[in-house]
């Protein structure tokens, strides 16, 4: 059976004199795949356990619940689990960032507990689980974890929305969260319009490319898709059918026999518009004097994150309000708010959510809301009427309901009277379509999508690094003593990482050491074949005796020669027809430009907006296709660029040159561009081809990248200088 080690932040088992089991959602969803997942669970144990407790309740959990606990002091919860997570992450990931705080030592302590669970995972998981990491207080453990061990498949689903960038570009640890995350091989999110944004951040944070469902990076592929939660449907199953719950609802019945009963249910937090729903029940009361004496609002407020100072200020909020409303509405025989700070038993929510009149779900922002559809499963023969906030992920699923604004205080009072006055048909016409699908797609169903889509991910990276077999049989032809060999390299993206700003990508001080060892052997020809021009390469490699092929071979320089063109009868007259259209090009779109090279035209938008950039690329080669079909040259869309050079120019025809003008018994040819593809496709048996990176390629051999080619070229130089 294939094992799944689920992490989360809190373990779903309460450590006492008894080890007990909670019953939430996430605990039923995991529950529901037990028969075909051998299931383990990790997570911090919530209150601080002391030292000398620790290796028998670690040893209890392993026994009775093959859990894992994480164990923290109670200050670093203070500093990780009340810091960083609820007062920095959460207001951000909900739009608040005006209540976002920050400190240094809170991130210090998020990274220290986030590699504390990844200790814990690597513990216990075995070569190719699958860990499903949850929520916004372990980000960074999915690169942790496969760091460690790219076996594994990691998943990770926040419960949270995912904000717009223009909110998520202001955490000042925004580019350490999204790189934790991107170590997973599937990012899950409640809505698309949250993987929308997540996609938008990775592409601005760390300019990387991404397709609507997967992101490319490192040589591997992230994942991203939606998985809307459900509720806990076995559990409200059997409560419904309890002989608990039908009691607890006749009672309730009775005491509310001549009300109509508006129900509130969420966690005292700021993102739940608990003032704001107030504001709307007070405009209420104070607009329909008619309808005061027969409405009755129970709003259950469980308490939360309550040494998070803004909560505190909420509480008062709220509880003032609550007494300013019932001081002026109450009457002899009816007060208008029963105020629950604090949580009432499953069998007593299950019957309010079935004798409620109307729900009023009003989140400012939500990632899901589970009460939402709690409530609609909760629902008979007479069923009651959903108001539900637009900003609520829910919203996205529960068409049906009386979906409002919860910031425009009218409507959701309009609402509130509309629903009480609701015929029998509409009620059960809305809520009957919303009710098939929150007892079908429940929690389980949940579960199982996800983890059949994270089972399916392949551990090994589509562009897995192929360095096993290159460093084999490869290395040893190249390095055999006694025959001509020759290396021809690419620069950008091969011998060197693709940064931002071209002229910073310089050789290493690595690199240098290694041309020099390889160009002074004299069975050993070594190229640079770049796209760069010929003074770039003449600044950093001109030292090395080595041959310097620029702009895509129209320029050569052979070791102590000077620079010639490579052809010197190629048409460039083109260049006066296209210019103008690339000066359009960057113009229109800000952050991009034209380079002019001797044989190319290119326009280069890496510093443009990603998405604006990618759709302009599109269009302009659009345009070009179309104005370019009877000139002599190619179009070539590689790495934010769009680059139209001669056709007479290209770096397999200098390849070709040299290959057939010496007699090597060896050449490696490496490059991670579109433009070594022409390199890749001379083919013969004496030709070892490396594609550096992910990508379509002709080459025989892939590395991930220039990393791991360099770790290749190493190991040549290793061998060669020993011989
Ligand atoms: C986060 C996201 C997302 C509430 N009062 C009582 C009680 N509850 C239970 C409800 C429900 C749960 O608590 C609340 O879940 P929500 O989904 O509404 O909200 P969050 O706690 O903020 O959860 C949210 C969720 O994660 C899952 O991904 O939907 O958007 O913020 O299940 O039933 N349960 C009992 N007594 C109460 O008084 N027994």
């Amino acid at each position: 059976m294939e094992r799944v080690i689920n992490v989360s932040n809190r373990l779903p088992i309460k450590v006492g004199a008894q080890l007990t089991k909670s019953s939430g959602g996430l605990v039923s969803a995991l529950e529901g795949i037990r028969d075909r997942y051998d299931l383990h669970w990790i997570g911090w144990t919530g209150a601080e356990i002391e030292a000398s407790q620790r290796q028998q309740v670690t040893q209890r959990l392993s026994d009775e619940y093959g859990a894992v606990p994480v164990f923290m002091t109670e200050h670093e919860a203070e500093s990780y689990y009340l810091g960083f997570s609820n007062a920095s992450i959460w207001p951000l990931l909900h739009y608040m960032q005006s209540y976002a705080d920050y400190q240094d030592d809170w991130f210090d302590t998020y990274v220290a507990i986030n590699e504390r669970f990844a200790e814990a995972v690597l513990s216990c998981a075995k070569d190719g689980d699958m860990v499903w990491v949850h929520d916004y207080h372990l980000m960074l453990l999915p690169s942790m974890l496969k760091q460690a061990n790219t076996s594994l498949r990691v998943g990770f689903f926040l419960h949270t929305p995912f904000p717009s960038y223009e909110v998520f570009r202001c955490h000042p640890r925004r580019e350490a969260l999204i790189r934790g995350l991107i170590g997973a091989d599937l990012i899950g999110f409640h809505t698309f319009g949250y993987l929308r944004h997540f996609r938008s951040a990775v592409m601005r944070l760390l300019e990387l490319e991404s397709d609507i469902d997967v992101i490319a990076h490192d040589g591997r592929e992230t994942r991203i898709g939606v998985y809307p939660i459900g509720i806990n449907g076995p559990g409200f199953k059997q409560m419904l059918d309890s002989e608990q719950y039908r009691e607890q609802l006749a009672s309730y019945k009775k005491l509310y026999e001549d009300k109509r009963l508006v129900l509130n249910v969420e966690r005292m937090d700021y993102t739940k518009g608990i003032p704001r729903k107030l504001a709307a029940i007070e405009e209420f009361l104070e607009s329909h004097p008619d309808l005061r004496e027969s409405t009755t609002f129970v709003i259950i407020a469980v308490p939360s994150r309550q040494g998070v100072d803004r909560y505190q200020k909420l509480i008062e909020e709220v509880e003032l309000a609550i007494g300013r409303i019932n001081g002026r509405y109450s009457t002899v025989t009816n007060t208008p708010i029963h105020f629950i700070h604090g949580s009432v038993a499953f069998h007593e929510l299950c019957a309010l959510y079935t004798r409620a009149d109307v729900a009023m779900v009003t989140p400012l922002i939500d990632g899901m809301n589970l009460v939402a559809k709690e409530y609609i499963a909760c629902q008979g023969d007479d069923p009651g009427v959903l108001i539900l906030s637009e900003f609520a992920g829910a919203a996205q699923e529960l068409f049906s309901a009386t979906q409002v604004n919860p910031y425009n205080v009218h409507e959701v009072v309009d609402a509130l009277k509309a629903a009480l006055l609701m015929g029998r048909e509409e009620r059960r016409a809305a809520i009957e379509p919303m009710k098939e699908r929150v007892t079908k797609q429940d929690a389980v169903w949940w579960a199982n999508q996800f983890i059949t889509d994270l089972a399916q991910v392949s551990p090994t990276p589509a562009a897995a690094p192929s360095n096993q077999k290159l460093s084999g049989d490869v290395l040893k032809r190249l390095t055999e003593a006694d025959t001509r060999k020759a290396l021809f390299l690419d620069y950008d993206g091969t011998l060197v990482d693709i940064v931002r700003n071209p002229e910073q990508a310089v050789p290493t001080k690595q690199l240098h050491t290694m041309l020099a060892t390889l160009a002074k052997r004299d069975d050993l020809d070594v190229y640079v074949v770049s796209g760069r021009a010929p003074e770039f390469l003449e600044q950093h490699l001109g030292h090395h005796p080595v041959t310097l092929v620029a702009e895509h071979g129209y320029t050569v320089r052979e070791p102590g020669e000077s620079w010639r063109l490579y052809n010197d009868s190629v048409d460039l007259s083109w260049k006066q027809r296209v210019r103008p259209i690339l000066d359009l090009y960057a113009a229109t779109t800000p952050g991009s430009s034209v380079e002019e090279k001797r044989s190319a035209l290119v326009w280069h938008y890496r510093k443009a907006d990603p998405e604006f950039g990618r759709w302009k690329s599109g269009e302009l080669i659009g345009e070009l296709m179309e104005s370019i079909s009877n000139l002599p040259v190619e179009l070539h869309h590689g790495k934010k660029i769009v680059e139209v050079s001669s056709q007479q120019v290209n770096k397999g025809e200098v390849m070709r040159y040299y290959v057939s003008k010496n007699d090597y018994a060896v050449v490696l040819a490496a490059g991670d561009d579109q433009t070594d593809e022409n390199m890749f496709a001379l083919r013969s048996p004496n030709i070892i081809t490396v594609k550096v990176g992910p990508g379509d390629t002709a080459a025989a051999y892939r590395v991930s990248s220039p990393a791991r080619f360099g770790e290749f070229l190493d190991l040549i130089t290793e061998e060669i200088s020993s011989q």
